[in-house]
């Protein structure tokens, strides 16, 4: 009997044992395919050695809605991704300026009552190439082709203060280590510098946010490990950097602990050398357009809905602005409800293209404490963070 193959009925890349990543971004259709699964929405990958997969960056620009499903919530981890520690096996040390230390297995940190925090996450290296574009040094950009250091998920579990406050909190308790045992050493270190835990000295303030959560879960299923499980620390409205993974201890502290990832890596400044460095905490205000897509570059004539998302670190998206001449002119677009707090909306804007001709959309957004988006990125020697607005030139014909 002729197997699947043989006969050509089974394509190669849906063999059990093929590599995830000969998947064509674009599967040859033929014939009516409406209402089956689709292939054409992928993130882009990294595998190790043994195939498994350890980076995933996401295909924003192709998703609906605003959940970002699992499989294509973007992944990032500045060392190796460290062992498995099954749950049973898992504990969480919290020790330092307490009244009471404790040391929490997961049952017992499941026994807190819980909470669901919806949040994009953002990573502060996200778009980072459109600094080099700005100013004139790299090609556009496309976050079609890229992909995206930016994702939104329902995370689940139990907000930081209950547990702190378990512990009992004292005058002194100001910051709140969180460590991971993911351990290495970053490549730009300067000698001398000893291999480390990946951790985060976070502002008590920000820690007792009710939203502010050790996360257990991710869209209604356990965590995952390249998600950081057992349990990772969620800090919404703060650079993605913030919410260490794979979490093993906090460390409440009288000063703010002189972590690594603090001042030499997501930090604002000119020069690594500035005396005026910047710690990076709350994410900027940025709206990105997703249709047209950013590698369009011919629209007919006639009605076109431009759609995106905007977001903010700072509070809810207050008004998202549409241009389609460069900026010279805006116009209000719609607000896609729902608009949460920590979340990115959808917006949409009815254009009705008129006159052929050149045109340049761009989009602008504005949050709840009056932030707008900028034209102008704000430059920094890491190149972190960018935010400003971008424009896409379109003939209409
Ligand atoms: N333990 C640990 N936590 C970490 C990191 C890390 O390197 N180690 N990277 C941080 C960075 S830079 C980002 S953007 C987010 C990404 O989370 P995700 O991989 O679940 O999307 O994890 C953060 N938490
Ligand atoms: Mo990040």
């Amino acid at each position: 009997m002729a197997t699947a193959k043989e006969e050509g009925a089974v394509p190669d890349f849906l063999r059990m044992d093929a590599d995830v990543d000969s998947i064509p971004a674009k599967l040859d259709r033929k014939g009516d395919w409406y209402g089956w699964p689709s292939t054409d929405v992928k993130p882009v990958t990294l595998l190790d050695d043994l195939g498994r997969t350890v980076r995933i960056r996401t295909p924003v620009m192709d998703l609906e809605g605003l959940i970002t499903p699992t499989n294509l919530h973007y992944t990032v981890q500045h060392f190796d991704v460290p062992d498995i520690v099954p749950t049973d096996k898992w504990s969480l040390t919290i020790n330092g300026e307490v009244k009471t230390p404790l040391n929490l297995s997961f049952d017992e940190l499941r026994r807190f009552p819980g909470r669901s925090v919806r949040t994009v996450m953002e990573c502060s290296g996200s778009d980072a190439t459109f600094f080099e574009y700005f100013q004139g040094k790299g090609p556009k950009p496309s976050r079609t082709q890229e992909c995206m250091i930016l994702s939104a998920s329902e995370w689940t579990g139990v907000p930081l203060a209950t547990v702190l406050n378990e512990a009992g909190l004292t005058d002194k308790s100001l910051f709140i280590r969180a460590e991971g045992w993911d351990h290495g050493l970053p490549a730009t270190a300067a000698e001398g510098t000893q291999p480390f835990f990946y951790d985060k000295g976070l502002a008590v303030h920000k820690a007792l946010h009710p939203d502010t959560i050790l996360a257990w879960a991710q869209n209604s299923q356990l965590l995952e490990h390249l998600h950081g499980a057992p349990v990772r620390l969620l800090v919404p409205g703060w650079s993605g950097n913030w919410s260490v993974k794979w979490l093993r201890r906090l460390e409440v502290m009288d000063h703010m602990p002189d972590c690594w990832y603090h001042y030499q890596f997501y930090y604002y400044a000119d020069s690594p050398d500035a005396s005026d460095k910047e710690l990076i905490t709350t994410i900027g205000v940025k709206s990105i357009i997703t249709n047209p897509n950013d590698d369009t570059e011919r629209m007919s004539a006639g009605p076109h809905m431009i759609r995106g998302y905007a977001w903010s670190g700072a509070g809810t998206i207050t008004q998202v602005e549409v241009s389609v001449n460069g900026g010279e002119t805006w116009a209000a677009a719609h607000i896609e409800p729902p608009n949460d707090r920590f979340m990115w909306v959808r917006w949409s804007y009815r254009w009705e293209a008129g006159k052929a001709g050149d045109y340049t959309i761009m989009s602008r957004a504005t949050d709840e404490v009056g932030r707008i988006q900028s034209r102008e990125p704000r430059y920094n020697n890491m190149r972190k963070n960018f935010s400003a607005i971008v424009g896409y030139p379109v003939k209409v014909k």
